[in-house]
């Protein structure tokens, strides 16, 4: 299991730096864009990446996955989005300005919402965007390899533009972990969408251990919208998206855009 063709393991401990991954990926453009060299690719994937204080995480996902987009002959853009300090982290939210802000770089037409600590162990698991809303990280090592329920729909998922504005984007209401992710997937049903998802055996991924961030924890508090997606979506989500960009700078292997999206009422 796991040891066929195209997989790969994570070591997540091997001591890399940034000069040196910027080495490794000597085609990678600044602000993390890359395209195939020999041909062109249908489609323009942007990389969306919630973010705040996980530096060494993301150090390890740009070691594998620059490699990883490159060999699949992607055309991509990476954005790390990172929420300023000592406000309660909204990944959902922070998703949303990522899809705003990357769309107005380059013509977008897919767009992969990543956590930043879930790399794939195997190479065929195709960073792409489908006819419905993938699910990518269906076979993760922390769940071993299995779904913990049938709806889950977290960790890294794909969305054409198209399918990503029908659902209006995330909501903007959950502050702390945990719910958004089960909202977005009533989100999708709601739609009239389905979800799909990548062979298990392909998809397995590995998420990088760490225990629970400061300014993350889970209250609960908006888990009472969780099942309201079909109420709210057409209000609560890219429609009403309300942010500050602090920062935008492109670095030479992605693109950071440090914003203040606010707290909670
Ligand atoms: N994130 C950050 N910084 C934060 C919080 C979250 O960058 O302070 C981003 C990051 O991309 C992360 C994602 O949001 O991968 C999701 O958050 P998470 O990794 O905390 O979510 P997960 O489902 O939560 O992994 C499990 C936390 C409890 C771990 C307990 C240890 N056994
Ligand atoms: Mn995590």
């Amino acid at each position: 299991m796991g040891e066929g063709y195209g997989s790969y393991i994570v070591d997540a401990k091997k001591n890399v730096s940034i000069p040196n991954i910027i080495s490794e990926n000597s085609h990678v453009q600044e602000g993390g864009r890359g395209k195939p060299q020999f041909c062109k690719a249908k489609q323009k994937i942007a990389i969306i990446i919630p973010f705040r204080n996980r530096e060494p995480h993301l150090t390890i996902w740009l070691q594998y996955m620059l490699p990883f987009l490159q060999k699949q002959q992607g055309d991509f853009g990476i954005y790390v989005v990172e929420q300023i300090r000592n406000t309660t982290f909204n990944r959902a939210k922070l998703m949303n300005v990522g899809f705003s802000e990357a769309k107005k770089d380059y013509d977008y037409n897919c767009f992969i919402f990543s956590d930043v600590d879930i790399i794939p162990m195997n190479d065929r698991n195709l960073y792409r965007c489908s006819e419905n809303p993938k699910h990518m990280a269906n076979s993760l090592d922390k769940f071993n390899f299995r779904l913990p329920y049938e709806t889950i729909f977290g960790g890294v998922v794909a969305f054409t533009k198209e399918q990503f504005l029908k659902i209006n984007g995330f909501s903007n209401r959950f502050w702390g972990w945990g719910g958004e992710d089960d909202e977005l997937y009533n989100r999708i049903v709601a739609a009239g969408m389905k979800i799909e998802r990548p062979d298990p055996e392909i998809a397995r991924s590995t998420m990088i251990f760490h225990n629970r961030d400061t300014g993350n924890e889970a209250t609960g508090k908006s888990f009472g919208l969780i099942n309201k997606a079909a109420q709210f979506m057409h209000l609560d989500g890219l429609s009403s998206l309300k942010y500050d960009v602090i920062k935008h700078t492109r670095h030479k292997l992605y693109t950071n855009i440090t914003v203040n999206i606010g707290t909670q009422l």
